[in-house]
């Protein structure tokens, strides 16, 4: 009989901390040892010249997601936690959207009832809190927490979505008392409307306005005032996309100060900019994010947070809608007017190859800083970690093998989402993810899909180890 299930040979690996040479025995979807002569496997997975790597864990991503009247997201949770296997990653932390007036179980049970046997990696769902009633702060969130959905994301702008201060302090305070992680969109609501109706009285409705609405002073402003309301609290906050260095350097004042106070980039911010929605007919639509991306400068503050620390993690905000598509980013009201126009990109494949290439392969930063940044701080952050997160005798086998030497294009069809294009086209990138395993299992080779869905499921999650 075999020592284990499966034996992956002669790669080299990283984790956060650590590069060594040597062969994983995996066992019951469990990382079993670390050694050389480990024996007999059922399979043998020869990893020599590649790099082997901590599962990518995405803890940013939208899937099926309500966006709107007429809007519809490209992903579901099979399309969705597909694409993510071909991109690297074991573990996805999609968004669970309350409604306002919905009970945030009631909303959870929607989004349980879309992922079940629908999943090839993890997921483990964050809360949005958008109606912040008695009963959900005072009920509701405190036994979800206990539940292990331990972060909840607010919305400083959107209608329907923003909160006021008075409300984000009241969500903060109940993310002291149960040490749940408040994760922020920072961007002034108000400002983005006082602009919007200007550029829009002016006749600037095209794509590219959308940027022009949502200038660094807006982000800087909401990014302020959240760490704030966070330290008037006394509650750990993280501030997601992160896209310029007016942000970046607020959050690096407050932990400077000695602030629990985290940062989250994307690889939108690093290698795109505001030019990229410049393109006629509706073709800049396909880069309509928030924060939208900016200039090369704020690209470049962007890598300084990754490399000082700053950031703990980089994400997708994976946030796919078709292009050519009436019910994605082409919706009739969207050539009225950028206001209209779906807000968000697909990446969640293209996350770390980007970062692998741009990062690692470039000498910006190292594969261990690489393992932190993509794996092993959203275990840490969100509640994962030692389970996920790392290589280590009693951790998930969530592994992803990496050819540094493959060189490609980004080109959709690599990507595997549900989307009809990438906005990292022809992007050129060296290394890729050859193999991902999530708990043992192979579910994607060389390009092709192996996994069953449904082998993916929901993870109860432990407090942030930071809160
Ligand atoms: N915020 C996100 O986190 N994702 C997509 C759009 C947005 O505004
Ligand atoms: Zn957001
Ligand atoms: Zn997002």
């Amino acid at each position: 009989m075999s020592s284990f299930d499966t034996i992956i040979r002669g790669g080299r690996i990283a984790t956060a901390s650590d590069t060594f040479s040597c062969d994983i025995g995996i066992k019951g979807g469990l990382v079993a040892a670390l050694g050389y002569d480990l024996g007999q496997a059922d399979e043998v997975i020869d990893a020599a010249g590649k790099w082997v790597l901590p599962g990518g864990i995405d803890s940013h991503v939208h899937i099926s997601q309500p966006s709107g009247e007429g809007i519809v997201m490209a992903d579901d949770f099979e399309s969705g936690t597909r694409s993510a296997a071909f991109g690297g990653n074991t573990t996805i932390m999609p968004f669970c959207l309350q409604e306002k007036k919905q009970s945030l179980r009631e909303a959870l049970k929607l989004y349980h009832a879309k992922a079940e046997g629908e999943c090839y990696v993890d997921v483990s769902f964050h809360l949005i809190v958008a109606d912040p009633t008695e009963q959900v702060l005072g009920q509701e969130l405190p036994a979800l927490v206990a539940d292990g959905y331990t972060s909840f994301k607010v919305f400083m702008t959107y209608e329907g979505l923003a909160l006021s201060d008075r409300e984000m302090l009241e969500v903060m305070s109940v993310a002291r008392e149960t040490r749940a992680l408040v994760m922020v969109h920072a961007e002034n609501d108000d400002a983005i409307r006082f602009l919007t109706d200007r550029l829009e009285r002016a006749g600037k409705t095209a794509p590219s306005f959308h940027a022009t609405s949502r200038p660094p002073i807006v982000e800087r402003e909401a990014t302020h005032r959240a760490i704030s309301l966070a330290e008037i609290v006394d509650v750990p906050v993280m501030i997601v996309h992160v896209s310029n260095r007016e942000a970046m350097e607020e959050i690096r004042r407050a932990q400077q100060k000695g602030l629990k106070v985290f940062g989250e980039t994307c690889p939108q911010y690093l290698v795109l900019t505001e030019k990229d929605l410049d393109g006629l007919n509706m073709e800049g639509a396909k880069y309509v994010c928030s924060p939208p991306p900016r200039d090369n400068a704020s690209q470049i503050a962007c890598w300084e947070g990754l490399q000082q620390g700053v950031f703990s993690v980089f994400s997708s905000d994976h946030c796919p809608f078709r292009h050519d598509d009436p019910r994605g980013k082409l919706v009739p009201k969207g050539r009225t007017s950028f206001r209209w126009v779906p807000n968000g990109i697909p990446g969640v494949a293209a996350r770390l190859p980007i970062l692998f290439s741009e990062g690692v392969v470039k000498g910006r930063i190292d594969i261990n800083r690489f393992v932190a940044l993509t794996a092993t701080n959203h275990a840490k952050m969100y509640g994962l970690y030692p389970r996920k997160g790392t290589i280590a005798v009693g951790s998930d086998a969530d592994i992803a093998i990496w050819d540094p030497d493959v060189t490609q294009r980004l080109t959709h069809s690599l990507l595997r989402d549900g989307s009809d294009y990438t906005p990292y086209e022809g992007l050129e990138v060296t290394g890729w993810p050859v193999l991902t395993m999530v708990r043992g299992r192979v579910v994607v080779r060389n390009g092709r899909l192996e996994g069953q869905k449904g082998h993916g499921h929901h993870v109860a999650r432990d407090r942030s180890a930071y809160a």
